[in-house]
């Protein structure tokens, strides 16, 4: 496979993350005889893993529990919420037949867990007392996606659909979960350098059955918004559909209040583009499944080779005893170079290179895989270094994303100014809005793009600024962007 020039990279993103997906063995994409599916190959499914683990680690410690439910919801089950099964009709892929015989219920692969997660919530809370209750289960959820699918960005079958449902006693705590829930998503942003802006979506364009939904968007190399994460508060319309009702402090029963919150594929997605090269992957050294790889450099004279081999593994299990995931490349036909380029596509944050001149001094060169700077350090400070050089990589590319990021995402008085800006460099743009769907609506038509939400925390627009479209007072500040 040819590799894309860096002109090309960030002309073209769609065909670099494609590249880069196959390159470094991550997913397999596009041969699956069923549109919208992938396969996770071994070095993916590493840092998949990974990012789950940091996931699972924030929701653990937070009270959530994990769980486990089934993958087939039949269909009265969906149907009992009006508004959410009206949502998804479009979007469910129904199973109709066991062998041959047709079943008497049709049972839908679960595009979302909202319906029976509620439905055992109700057998097994009685009380506010066993409240609240934060339940999640990292699952593959289905979806008969229309826009053109897209490898881990818009499946239909989302592999790590991670998806948290709570109950509680009033509307103020699912208010406080509401939260919590964009407060764990920050961590988990922050933890991969993936840089996000925070939207209330817009009342109707909210999750099917939400009173309101908070979105996390990205924004992509190509300028294109990603939306990586949504949080909804559910009110009471999914305990009410199913009769849930438990004993509230004042002895009366009433419906307990829900919250629902899911990121996905996307995730990973996001921190493979968002950090990425022309060379292909840089991983954050916290889900790099190999943090430093050394790679002995043949010495002129091959008698000396072995004596190289030997230094080399020294300083392997230098950095095994320090519990950094290390390999030693000393596949022997393979020249460095040929090992560069492998390793360097797959992202691994430090290389280390071992060659005679580092045999002779008891030293070893670092090469850092963000600015591919090179350092010489020696033998005994090699953990340390790596140590240092890795959350120097860290650093450096938060730093980096936020940046960019922050480089596309401007304010503007008229549609015009908003039209130049998005023409120009991608991204969000802000302009000022008087709450009507209507003007919106004019404001997406003109910019040919779409309606993300209103900045949160909700933020009241300055005196004086105007709708640009009717020419009211504006309340708040519309963001629109072209999106995936
Ligand atoms: N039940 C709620 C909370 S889990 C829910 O389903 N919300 S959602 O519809 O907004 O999906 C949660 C997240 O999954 C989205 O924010 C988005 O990041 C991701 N997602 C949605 N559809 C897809 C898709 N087709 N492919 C990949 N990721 C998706
Ligand atoms: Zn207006």
């Amino acid at each position: 496979m040819p590799r894309p020039s860096r002109e090309r990279w960030q002309r073209s993103f769609s065909e670099w993350f494609d590249w880069a997906l196959m390159r470094a063995e991550i997913y397999d994409y596009g041969r699956y005889p069923v549109k919208g599916m992938g396969i996770w190959m071994p070095y993916g499914f590493q840092i998949r893993k990974r990012v789950f683990d940091i996931v699972r680690e924030l929701l653990d410690s937070t009270g959530h529990e994990e769980v486990l439910f089934p993958l087939l919801i039949p269909e009265w089950m969906l149907a009992k919420e009006a508004e959410h099964v009206k949502g998804f009709e479009n979007e469910v892929y129904w199973v109709t037949h066991g062998g041959l015989e047709p079943l008497d219920q049709k049972l839908a692969l679960r595009p979302t867990s909202e319906t029976p997660i509620t439905y055992y919530e109700s057998m097994w809370i009685q009380s506010y007392k066993q409240l609240p209750r934060k339940f999640y289960q990292v699952v593959s959820t289905f979806r008969y996606e229309t826009k053109a699918t897209r490898p881990l960005i818009r499946l239909r079958e989302i592999t790590s659909f991670k998806e948290a449902h709570t109950v509680h006693e009033s509307f103020e705590d699912a208010e406080r979960q509401v939260s919590e829930a964009i407060d764990l998503y920050r961590k988990i942003f922050e933890r991969l350098g993936i840089p996000y802006l925070i939207s209330r979506r817009p009342d109707w364009d909210k999750f099917a059955g939400a009173l309101y939904t908070i979105a996390f968007d990205t924004i992509m190399p190509d300028g294109k918004i990603l939306q990586i994460g949504t949080v909804h508060n559910l009110g009471q319309n999914f305990t009410k559909a199913f009769k849930f009702r438990i004993q509230g402090r004042d002895e009366y029963f009433d419906y307990p209040w829900q919250t629902s919150y899911g990121i996905s594929d996307r995730v990973v997605a996001a921190v493979i583009s968002m950090h990425g090269d022309d060379l292909g992957l840089v991983l954050p050294p916290e889900i790099a499944p190999v943090q430093a790889v050394i790679i002995p450099i043949p010495a002129k004279d091959p008698s000396v080779d072995p004596k190289i081999i030997d230094y080399a593994k020294d300083a392997l299990r230098s950095l095994q005893e320090s519990l950094f995931r290390v390999k030693l490349d000393d596949r022997p036909d393979v020249t460095p170079g040929e090992k560069y380029y492998y390793w360097d596509s797959r992202g691994v944050p430090v290389r280390v290179e071992i060659g005679r001149r580092e045999l002779d001094s008891g030293t070893v060169t670092l090469v850092r895989r963000d600015t591919l700077e090179r350092k010489t350090v020696r033998l005994q400070e090699l953990p340390e270094e790596v140590r240092n050089l890795m959350s120097q990589i860290y650093d450096s590319l938060y730093r980096r994303s936020w940046e960019y990021l922050r480089q596309r995402v401007s304010r503007h008085a008229s549609v015009e100014e908003a039209s130049k800006a998005l023409a120009e460099r991608g991204g969000m743009v802000e302009l000022p809005w008087c709450g009507k769907e209507e003007c919106a609506n004019k404001m997406a038509e003109a910019l040919q793009a779409k309606v993300i939400g209103t900045p949160w925390p909700t933020e009241p627009a300055r005196e004086g600024d105007r709708c640009p479209v009717c020419g009211s007072s504006a309340v708040t500040y519309l963001r629109l962007a072209k999106q995936y």
